[in-house]
């Protein structure tokens, strides 16, 4: 009779222990008991955890039955180590398309008069950005198959059609995608710069206000998806939907978040004014994420919006954009 007990109670650990429950989470934080630790680990400043989505992985994306033309890139790029298609063949589905941007100055962070500023935006500051190249689009699901195909990697998990931004990548997901593009992730300075498109003082990359005419997001009120006028998705859109901002570069509102490549800081006390990402200091564990997402409302999308979360984490709502630099 012991000798049952005792077996029994033995094949109960070995079941305990191979269910998981004795070991760390994996990075993936879509189910429902991953969510109390994934907002634990953001919460820090006003900029909430709602920005993440916490919607089930089996959660169907919207694909309308009629998309909505995508925009050619009509802009050439420089020659790039991954093989190129022309914009009429590719639907953005596999290709990097490239825009040139031009360096100059900026303000970065709160823009005057924009009451929604969280204080992680502050102080606004002046930064002088060199010229480089950045990706069009969101770097696809196509793009990240023939990357994940060239390194015997696998898909991450719940993608969308190729033309969709790829999703569930994390921090180092992205920079090993960008080594291996020729380019790295933007810097945070860089990405607000191109985001801005050359308009100074903005709360969006096209103006003050915001529509679903405009970008791909979610309900006004934190947090779920919505369809809505020419945003026809719940979930993610094709990427290039919406209208290019003034450097032909699509969905830097809204979309998906995007990695960059600096560490979080609560603030711009002591940032750069060079372009060059912050990765001194700050909280090393964590990297910043911009421009919102399909899962957030619409304050999340402003162009100084920040957030950022630990460098492990993939959500169905996290991509990315690569950058390069110029050459001399
Ligand atoms: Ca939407
Ligand atoms: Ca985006």
């Amino acid at each position: 009779m012991i000798t049952a007990i005792a077996a029994v109670v033995i094949i109960g650990v070995v079941l305990w222990l191979m269910s998981g429950s004795g070991v760390p989470p994996a990075p993936q934080q879509q189910t429902a008991a991953a969510e109390p630790a994934a907002q634990q680990a953001v919460v820090s400043t006003e900029a909430t955890p709602e920005q993440f989505s916490q919607a089930p992985a089996s959660t169907p994306y919207s694909v309308p039955s009629t998309p909505r033309a995508t925009p050619q890139p009509t802009t050439e790029a420089e020659p790039s180590p991954v093989p190129r298609q022309t914009a009429a063949n590719s639907s953005g589905s596999s290709t990097l398309e490239w825009a040139r941007i031009p360096g100059g100055s900026f303000q970065m962070g709160c823009t005057s008069g924009d009451s929604e500023c969280a204080s992680a935006e502050k102080p606004q500051h002046q930064v002088s950005v060199s010229g480089f190249w950045m990706n069009k689009t969101e770097v696809t699901v196509g793009a990240f198959q023939r990357f994940a195909t060239a390194n015997g990697r696998s898909m991450p998990s719940d993608q969308a059609g190729s033309n969709h931004p790829v999703v569930n990548v994390d921090w180092n997901d992205a920079e090993a995608f960008c080594s291996w593009a020729g380019g790295r992730l933007p810097s945070e300075a860089e990405w607000e710069y191109a985001a801005r498109g050359g308009r100074e003082g903005s709360k969006y990359p096209w103006g003050n206000s915001i529509s679903h005419e405009e970008a791909n997001y979610g309900e006004d009120q934190c947090c779920a998806g919505l369809a809505s006028g020419r945003d026809q998705w719940v979930n993610t859109s094709p990427v290039g939907s919406f209208s290019a901002n003034g450097f032909g570069l699509y969905d830097m509102a809204g979309n998906v978040w995007e990695w960059v490549g600096d560490a979080w800081h609560e603030g711009y006390s002591g940032a750069p004014s060079d372009g060059s990402p912050w990765t001194s200091g700050g909280d090393q564990s964590r990297r910043v994420l911009r421009g919102g997402s399909w899962f957030n409302d619409p304050r999340l999308l402003r162009v100084s919006g920040r957030s950022r979360v630990d460098t492990g984490y993939r959500f169905d709502n996290f991509g990315f954009r690569c950058a390069r630099d110029a050459s001399p």
